[in-house]
């Protein structure tokens, strides 16, 4: 299967998680989010959304949308699974998942901060500051919810990484390459340390992916 990526790619970081859990190699495919490699025709043509992650399989299918590779990748490939056994607990991993996918991280994408940027005329720090605030709200969130739920185990969900400990990976990648800190969020900041603790969640972080800069 090929996946089309980027270093920088935080829905992608989520799917790279899965692949290395899952133990599934794969031909990677850059697309330079940076130089706008989204919009060309050789991307379009792949994926008419011009976003990455894409999974191509090997008979030509496309599967786009991280959260619908994720749970793709997980009915095909069920060890070790991503979503619990029972449905309460499928929908709180679901839920805690969205968070990140549906709500904080869609209002930082490459083509959203641009346009923010672009239209109201905010500089680097201005950038950083709007990625920021949408992320603290999230973590905020996640806080809430993972601190007081009695299902919070060592991971998101019980004592085994699920889908969830995926997106919230990326949710914390992505604030602290934009410079945030976890220090009011100490339940996140506890299964984050413990998830990046795990080699295959860190070989995934978008700064140990080639063309990543050494130091962000
Ligand atoms: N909801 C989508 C989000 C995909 C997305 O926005 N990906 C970003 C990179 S993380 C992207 O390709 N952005 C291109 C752009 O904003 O122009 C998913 O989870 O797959």
């Amino acid at each position: 299967m090929k996946v089309y990526t980027y270093w920088r790619s935080l829905a992608t970081f989520r799917v790279r998680i899965a692949l290395n859990l899952k133990g599934l190699t794969y031909e990677p495919i850059e697309v330079n989010l940076d130089a706008g490699d989204q919009h060309q025709p050789a991307y379009k043509n792949v994926n008419p959304q011009m976003v990455i992650p894409s999974l191509v399989l090997d008979d030509g299918s496309l599967i786009y949308q991280s959260a619908a590779i994720l749970e793709y990748l997980d009915e095909v490939y069920p060890k070790p699974p991503l979503l619990p056994a029972d449905a309460k607990g499928r929908a709180r991993v679901r839920a805690l998942s969205l968070i990140t996918v549906a709500d904080s991280h869609p209002l930082i994408t490459p083509r959203v901060r641009n346009y923010v940027a672009t239209t109201y005329g905010l500089d680097d720090e201005g950038k950083a500051g709007w990625v920021r605030r949408w992320f603290a709200q999230g973590l905020d969130a996640y806080e809430g919810h993972l601190s007081r739920d009695a299902a919070t185990g060592t991971y998101c969900h019980g004592d085994l990484p699920t889908m969830a400990d995926l997106c919230l990976a990326s949710h914390c990648a992505g604030y602290t390459v934009f410079k945030g800190t976890l220090d009011r969020h100490p339940t996140v900041k506890r299964i984050y340390e413990r998830c990046m603790a795990d080699e295959r969640f860190a070989s995934a972080h978008p700064l140990r992916q080639p063309g990543a800069p050494k130091a962000h």
